[in-house]
């Protein structure tokens, strides 16, 4: 699997490959991670690679020419590139995504900058356009490295433990229990008593009821459709 960061600032993406999981993944070849500048190719003589909006508007928005041709250069080598660009007009990723592109040879992330991508990129280039949430970032790199994050560890061989992908929240709409580490008892507050006691099935039944609780308190929306879609 491969994974490309099309940016005019890789420095912001790669420090986060740099430790932990993703980059022992990295190390065991389960992925890899490349950059491309669409300024490299720039055609302007300053390598410039905004301009103002035609028609108004506040801000500078990136010019098609750079992102064409580095897009079109992307595809030329890599037939099976899957191509998303980052944007907060579009639909929120969800977990279903991240297991989905999982599956995918080449992923292909395209952040803006400024105030956005001339919009004939995305016709002419996008597979798909996602969102991370409603609020507005500063440029399509994080929402990058959200989307990445959220895919790599859906690959096979990435987290270590294959179960604990299972039973998280979002899988099964529910909000995962609270775990709780060692000691059992910390400045006077015990984990649960059943979690103590061993007995598997009564530690399951309660993280179930847990589990509705913490959904039923945070995210009420999803504990109807848990509801409906458990029969
Ligand atoms: Cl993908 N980009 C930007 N700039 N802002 C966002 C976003 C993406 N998703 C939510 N807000």
């Amino acid at each position: 699997m491969q994974f490309t960061f099309v940016t005019l600032f890789s420095n912001l993406v790669e420090g986060y490959f740099q430790d932990s999981i993703l980059k022992r993944a990295i190390d065991k070849n389960l992925f890899s991670v490349h950059y491309l500048d669409p300024r490299k190719f720039s055609l302007n003589k300053h390598f410039k690679v905004d301009d103002t909006a035609v028609g108004g508007g506040a801000g500078m928005v990136m010019n098609p020419q750079p992102l064409f041709d580095a897009l079109d250069s992307l595809k030329s080598k890599n037939k099976n590139a899957h191509i998303i660009f980052l944007t907060p007009v579009a639909k929120q990723f969800k977990q279903n995504d991240a297991k989905r592109l999982a599956k995918k040879e080449h992923v292909v992330f395209v952040s803006g900058r400024y105030e956005g991508i001339d919009e004939r990129v995305i016709e002419e280039f996008a597979d798909e356009v996602f969102s991370i949430g409603d609020y507005v970032l500063t440029g399509g790199e994080l929402a990058s490295l959200v989307l990445c994050d959220a895919i790599s560890r859906n690959i096979e061989g990435v987290l270590g433990n294959s179960d604990s992908l299972s039973i998280e929240s979002f899988e099964t709409e529910l909000l995962e229990a609270p775990s709780f580490s060692k000691p059992k008892l910390y400045k006077e507050n015990s984990v649960p008593k059943e979690y103590l006691k061993g007995n598997h099935s009564k530690i399951r039944t309660l993280k179930i009821a847990l589990s509705k609780c913490k959904t039923k308190f945070f995210r009420p929306e999803q504990l109807l459709k848990h509801k409906i879609t458990k029969r």
